[in-house]
């Protein structure tokens, strides 16, 4: 049965996925390209130097290493310019809700992000009390798709992987807990996530029967 919850942080509990996107944009633009819409799915939840080359190879825009590093720094400070004054504001809605109910009904919770910024974000948002556990980028070496964060986060909560639900926003993100063996639940705006085993659009008004498996 399922003991532990796993959440992703960037796009399921907190409102940030689009600044990474932001980030990604002025950085194309700076290139004289316009990035659409269509960038954000491929870009989201795998690592900053795994973006940038998903980045370039689908854009065409060519760098030396050297470039490249300056790149990543400078899109990482955008990135930090716009969550500057994150607060409270930028959780999603039903979200503290549902953290209180899951800890009132004795679920272990962990973060399972593989963002460096995710214990600022966890601050700035007053999210981490809420959890048992934080896997950040610092704790895991190989970004989503790979599961270690998930692995790892089952490890610290002392769960078995097939104990743990992982919510998620990102492709990159479900396939690193199906390969973990875990359950996943989507979030998303559109209802619509590939390889979810269910999905959901909002925290709001959600309890504990979405956790029957
Ligand atoms: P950073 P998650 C991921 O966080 C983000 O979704 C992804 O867009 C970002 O590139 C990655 O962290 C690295 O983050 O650049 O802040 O170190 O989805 O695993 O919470
Ligand atoms: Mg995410």
């Amino acid at each position: 049965s399922v003991k532990g919850l796993i959440f992703d942080l960037d796009g399921v509990l907190v409102d940030t996925a689009k600044y990474h996107f932001m980030a990604w944009k002025r950085l194309a633009k700076e290139h004289g390209i316009d990035l659409n819409d269509g960038y954000a799915e491929p870009l989201k939840g795998v690592s900053r130097k795994d973006a940038l080359d998903i980045l370039l190879d689908l854009t065409g825009i060519s760098m030396s290493g050297v470039e490249k590093l300056r790149a990543l720094n400078k899109k990482n400070s955008w990135y930090l310019e716009y969550i500057m004054d994150i607060d409270e504001s930028a959780v999603f809605e039903g979200v503290l809700e549902f953290l209180d109910l899951v800890k009132s009904l004795g679920y272990k919770t962990a973060i399972g992000s593989t963002s460096d910024n995710s214990s600022l974000i966890l601050e700035c948002t007053g999210l981490t009390r809420f959890f048992d556990v934080i896997i950040d980028g610092y704790k895991v070496s190989r970004p989503k798709p790979d599961p270690e964060v998930y692995l790892v986060g089952a490890k610290e909560l002392q769960l078995e992987p097939s104990e743990c639900v992982v919510f998620e926003d990102a492709v990159a993100g479900v396939n690193s807990a199906k390969t973990a063996r875990m359950k996943v639940i989507g979030v998303s705006k559109t209802g619509k996530l590939e390889g979810a085993d269910r999905v959901i659009t909002t925290f709001a008004g959600l309890d504990e029967k979405i956790l029957d498996f």
